[in-house]
């Protein structure tokens, strides 16, 4: 298996699930500073431009974080990504499709790409700063969905590694965490497998 991932991007959720797993893959770097996501050495494998893309031992490709993980779940049982019971499951993906959907395609993608989103760069920081409430209310709604709990649905799943990335980028953007999600990031920094991602990704 090959992962592409970009350091720091929302690939590390999918490249700690790859250390939770264990088994050989190869990481490779794409550097989405300097546009190789819009290269053809790229686009030939993802058309998408985007990481996390996921390049399975029989070559076939699968893009987007909720389905990667899922397939890695599924596919993995004995690493226990995802619970047995159906309603947990259920938990499970509709707190990956918070994350991936809102907390960060319409949150930290305003932060991070506010041109994308304003009809001129006079309008950026009003993006920007759109951006963050959305991704504060979101932080507002997890912290919610985590009290009494270790991790998003008791025990560790698929759902961590999402919240574990949108935790991340936080503090990057100046995001003070409210105490549960706060809880969950050092959970999360603390398993060997992130601290294992972190150093492959020049993170730690
Ligand atoms: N919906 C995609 C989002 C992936 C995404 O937006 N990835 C970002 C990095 S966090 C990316 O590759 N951006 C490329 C760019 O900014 O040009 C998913 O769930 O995988």
């Amino acid at each position: 298996m090959k992962l592409y991932y970009a350091p720091g991007a929302c690939s590390i959720g999918i490249h700690l699930l790859l250390e939770e797993i264990g088994k050989p893959y190869e990481g490779i770097a794409v550097n989405l500073r300097e546009g190789a996501q819009f290269k053809p050495e790229f686009t030939a494998v993802n058309p998408k431009s985007k990481v996390p893309t996921l390049v399975r031992d029989d070559g076939s490709v699968l893009t987007e974080y909720p389905a990667i993980a899922y397939w890695l779940a599924r596919t993995n049982p004995f690493a226990n990504l995802l619970p047995d019971n159906i309603d947990l499951q259920a938990r499970v993906l509709e707190l990956t499709d918070y994350c991936v959907a809102t907390i960060h395609m319409q949150g930290f993608s305003r932060i991070f790409r506010p041109s994308n989103y304003a009809p001129s760069a006079a309008d950026e920081d009003a993006v920007k700063a759109r951006g963050k409430e959305i991704a504060e209310k979101g932080f507002a709604v997890l912290n919610e969905a985590l009290a009494g709990k270790d991790y998003a649905v008791g025990s560790f799943s698929i759902a961590d590694s999402a919240l574990f990335y949108v935790e991340f980028w936080s503090k990057r953007v100046g995001i003070a965490l409210p105490a549960n999600c706060a809880a969950h990031l050092e959970r999360m920094l603390a398993r060997p497998a992130v601290q294992r991602m972190l150093k492959a990704e020049g993170l730690a």
